[in-house]
């Protein structure tokens, strides 16, 4: 038996020990091959200060020594003691590092006299040192985007530094260690500079306008502590030189980016460079938050992707695929004459074998390169991002090589932490999606899409996405770090949570809108749950609190949230395209759900944070909700007022209806109207994510199966037989002539609809956390109809997991992996079991609950119309009645559809198969295939 210490982390990013609090969090996992192996204490040490700490805790354990200061650095390593009575080795050590400054005294400096709005610019400063350096420490941020050099090379791989953020109250800086590129004598400090999100104009439809400012600015703090302990301080101030005739002319996250090879300066961020021509800085007059520290992973470049194919569109247009709907840009190798200016266009798909640009509305997605004709030349836009597959390349010099043209994928760099794979190749195609979805619109912030005028951190969209996320990948830090963000904005609208976080879209917002404002409750409750991080809870519980008693002041004290503007089930398939908010259930019964729910939410926070008082007041307050909403919405015989699968979903998962009899029948109400809806999926944005976890908990996984893996529109596979490699905005954003939807929102890359992989994980494969950061496990498998085997993997907090299970006759082989100091809880369909850390196998149930198939049966009479087509089936059910009165209850009528004239029915019924009399009733009135 062995065991050792591993992934010792500090606070919340996993890509870096460079921490944004003097006291950060230490996690670990340990790695052995002892079965049912608990933690009994752990030992931290840090230099000669070692820190026995009783107990299992292991994941986001308290700061052990006394707070960080700024520059202060420390070595930590941790050793661990299992219940068992044995001690690991020391693990190895993590150089914990503060990203935090002692005080922040840079001031925001840009171009003194900019030629035109928006204008991007080089910056520099030159310095000398006379004595050697024991460390230097690099920290920047920018009011737009910034990539600094020092000495003539680039000090870090991240993109679009520092991100967006709520700026007018929230800038984020860099940390970057460059001692070693810093030396006696002359030293330059350079930084490319745009306005990027900072000076993008936001709004739609021609009304758009910049929200933050018209220029870029640059803030820089250079720490320098000498080897003889003196130190030295170099800030942005008017010391600085810049240049507005750089080489990126102009550059917008929607526009992209034009560059003139010609006015590159070389040498430009290195020592002995002329800079005669440049002229100093302005401090830019303007009340700027003090930067932090970040607490989530930067944007880097994670993947490249070479071009699938070249040709000539119709129109003659040089035209390539990358295979993938992405989200970064273009790296060029070219060579050619000066001037020669290449235009390089992007679009998500294709329509009459051109790029299809409307969906992209004002958003030009183009960035030029004018070539400086020297010899070779590499370039890849600096700051801007597109989210296409296809690409128009326009004036290149020559045949083009595609092997000189690359497409490089942007994100935030998350680490990946869950898979996902089954027997299904479609379905396993639609989880890829949704990873290539989250991957692109992680990027900086949560965003709706990454391509057209918009990618804006909309609200509603992360809500229902973020268990997903958490799942897929580590997302702690990002979604603390944008949840801030949300907080502060709320500052400014009495509790009220933008639409948008940032906030750019003041001319839309109305008030309180369910199921997005719902963002500030559930997205850090499912942080809590998902990594167990108790910090971002407390952090973030004003808002939360602040949220729900922001909409209590627009509801009358019945407990309803009722008659206000909302946006409801967003996008249900049956809303006309420029009316998406028109869904089948009442937008009041998906407002008093939510505010239900995330009065509950605040409650169970309130309790984890030991606020008794608070906990017992919002709890009756959600008691109370609850209840109006059963007395309004639901009947006796578990019926929804609005008899839509969405009302029915939001009952049985936001546990609104309790009593398991009213339960089962909202189950099988919704099974009926998912079949009768022909298996093809009738929920929005609000629907979707709980449509199939409200069929499966009631029992119905066939109906669940038969919605999963539906391939006709509107369905998740629809797009997947249609070419999709991410999410669509809409179920057919491509109609089935190939032809681009109409509506004038029609993004290819929306994560919204994707939330039901957070299904697959929990329940198809059947892993999920039953307590908060998986220090308990639940493995509850529930093997579909359809699939013959299926997994899902997960990096815990704790150290991986996974749960597989293959079909075998009428039962499954399940296996699973529980990671060390953590336990399961096991359900397998019959009583519920624990179980401690190792791998386990186990066999459990798995006949299919598919019902027996009669039919199809055409009908024999002609319908003049659809309108028949109730009295038509009530022929089928008199023949089947007069025989077998008691098969009425449970016959149901599967996927109708109409041919010609004649309408088909599949007749469903449980065993045992109809009776002759029944059968030759039936082929009275109907003729069978
Ligand atoms: C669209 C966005 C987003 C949605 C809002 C309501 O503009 O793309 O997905 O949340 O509308």
């Amino acid at each position: 038996m062995s065991a050792r210490v591993e992934r010792l982390r500090a606070e919340l990013r996993d890509d870096s020990a460079v921490v944004a609090t003097p006291r950060p969090r230490l996690s670990w996992t340990v790695v052995t091959d002892e079965t049912g192996w608990r933690q009994a204490a752990a030992e931290v040490r840090s230099g000669a200060e070692e820190v026995r700490l009783d107990g299992d805790g292991s994941v986001l354990v308290d700061w052990p020594f006394p707070p960080l200061a700024a520059g202060e650095s420390r070595d930590v390593s941790v050793r661990v003691t299992a219940e068992s009575g044995t001690t690991t080795d020391w693990s190895e050590t993590l150089a914990v590092e503060p990203g935090f400054v002692g005080a922040w005294t840079a001031e925001p400096v840009g171009l003194a006299e900019p030629a035109r709005e928006a204008q991007p610019a080089l910056l520099r400063r030159s310095f000398t040192l006379d004595r050697p350096v024991r460390r230097a420490r690099l920290f920047y941020s920018a009011l737009g985007a910034a990539e600094v050099e020092v000495n003539g090379s680039p000090v870090d791989d991240g993109v679009l530094a520092p991100g967006w953020t709520s700026y007018k109250d929230r800038l984020i800086h860099e940390t970057v260690d460059v001692t070693s590129r810093i030396r006696r004598g002359e030293n330059v400090i350079g930084a490319w500079l745009a306005g990027a999100w900072f000076t993008e104009k936001y709004g739609f439809q021609g009304f758009a306008k910049r929200v933050y400012g018209d220029q870029p600015a640059l803030l820089a703090q250079l720490e320098i502590e000498y080897a003889d302990g003196d130190s030295l301080t170099i800030v942005t101030d008017e010391s600085w030189l810049a240049t507005g005739d750089g080489p990126v002319v102009d550059s917008g996250i929607y526009a992209g980016e034009h560059y003139d090879a010609r006015r590159f300066p070389a040498g430009w961020s290195e020592p002995g460079f002329d800079a005669g021509a440049w002229t100093a800085v302005t401090v830019i007059d303007a009340v700027v938050p003090v930067p932090e520290a970040r607490i989530a992973p930067p944007v880097r470049r994670t993947e490249e992707l070479a071009v699938r194919e070249s040709w000539r569109s119709p129109s003659g247009a040089l035209l390539l695929d990358f295979g993938q709907n992405l989200v970064g840009r273009l790296r060029i190798r070219v060579s050619g004459p000066a001037g020669t200016e290449i235009a390089l266009k992007h679009a998500e798909v294709l329509e009459n074998g051109e790029l299809a640009l409307r969906p992209l509305r004002l958003a030009a997605a183009t960035d030029t390169y004018v070539l400086a004709g020297k010899h070779e030349e590499v370039w890849e836009p600096r700051f801007t991002f597109h989210g296409f597959r296809y690409v128009q390349i326009d004036g290149w010099p020559g045949e083009l090589d595609p092997a000189a043209v690359t497409a490089v994928v942007l994100s935030s760099d998350n680490t990946r932490t869950g898979w996902f794979s089954s027997s299904h190749e479609l379905l396993d195609r639609l989880h890829e999606n949704v990873v290539w979805g989250m991957r692109g619109n992680f990027l900086s912030l949560p965003t709706d899409c990454p391509q057209r005028d918009e990618r804006l951190g909309w609200t509603g969209d992360v809500q229902v996405f973020s268990p997903t996320a958490s799942f897929l990948y580590d997302v702690d830090g990002f979604l603390a770090s944008w949840l801030r963000d949300l907080a502060l904005e709320q500052a400014h609208t009495k509790g009220l949570v933008p639409l948008v976080v940032p906030s750019v879209l003041d001319a839309m917002e109305t008030g309180a809108v369910a199921a997005w404002g719902d963002a500030a409750t559930v997205v850090p409750w499912v942080v809590y749950q998902r990594f167990g991080d108790v910090g971002v809870l407390r952090d973030q519980y004003p808002s939360m609190r602040a949220w729900v008693d922001a909409v209590l002041g627009e509801t009358d004290g019945d407990g309803l949230w009722a008659d206000r503007m909302q946006l409801g089930d967003w996008l249900d398939p049956s809303a006309p395209p420029d009316k998406p908010q028109q869904a089948k259930v009442d937008a009041d019964i998906v407002a008093t759900a939510y505010l239900a729910r995330s009065l509950r939410i605040v409650s169970d926070a309130a309790a984890v944070l030991g606020d008794r008082d608070d906990s017992v007041r919002y709890s009756e307050l959600a008691d109370r909700s609850r209840d109006a909403f059963v007395a309004e919405y639901v009947t006796a015989n578990g019926r929804m007022m609005s008899d839509a699968p969405t009302a029915y979903a939001l009952a049985l998962e936001l546990d609104l209806v309790t009593d398991p009899a009213v339960r089962q029948r909202l189950s099988d109400r919704l099974a009926d109207l998912v079949r009768a809806n022909g298996y093809r999926i009738g929920t929005g944005f609000v629907g979707t994510p709980l449509v199939t976890d409200a069929l499966t908990g009631g029992g119905h996984l066939y109906a669940a199966s038969r919605l999963l893996l539906q391939t006709e529109n509107p369905s998740w596979l629809y797009p997947v037989t249609h070419g999709a490699t991410t999410v669509w905005e809409r179920w057919d954003s491509l109609l089935e002539d190939g032809s681009v939807n109409p509506g004038e929102m029609t993004s290819f890359n929306h994560y919204a609809l994707g939330a039901v992989a957070d299904w697959l994980h929990r329940v198809v494969a059947g892993l999920a956390p039953a307590e908060p950061g998986y220090r308990k496990l639940r493995i509850a498998p529930r093997p579909l109809p359809g699939l013959d085997h299926a997994e899902a993997r997960h990096d815990t907090p704790y150290g991986p997991a996974s749960v597989a299970w293959r079909r075998e006759g009428d039962t499954a082989v399940v296996t699973a992996e529980v990671p060390p100091n953590t336990t399961a809880v096991v359900d397998l369909g019959g009583e519920p079991f624990e179980v401690g850390s190792g791998r386990h196998e186990w066999t459990m149930d798995a006949a299919s609950d598919e019902p027996a198939f009669g039919g199809p049966f055409d009908l024999d009479s002609p319908l003049s119309s659809v309108m028949d087509e109730p009295r038509a089936y009530r022929a089928l059910l008199d023949a089947v009645g007069k025989h077998d009165p008691d098969r009425l209850a449970t016959l149901r009528r599967d996927p109708v559809w109409t041919r010609g004239q004649t309408v088909r029915f599949a007749l469903l019924f449980a065993p045992p198969a109809l009776s002759d009399e029944v059968e030759q009733a039936l082929s009275g009135v109907t003729s069978r295939d």
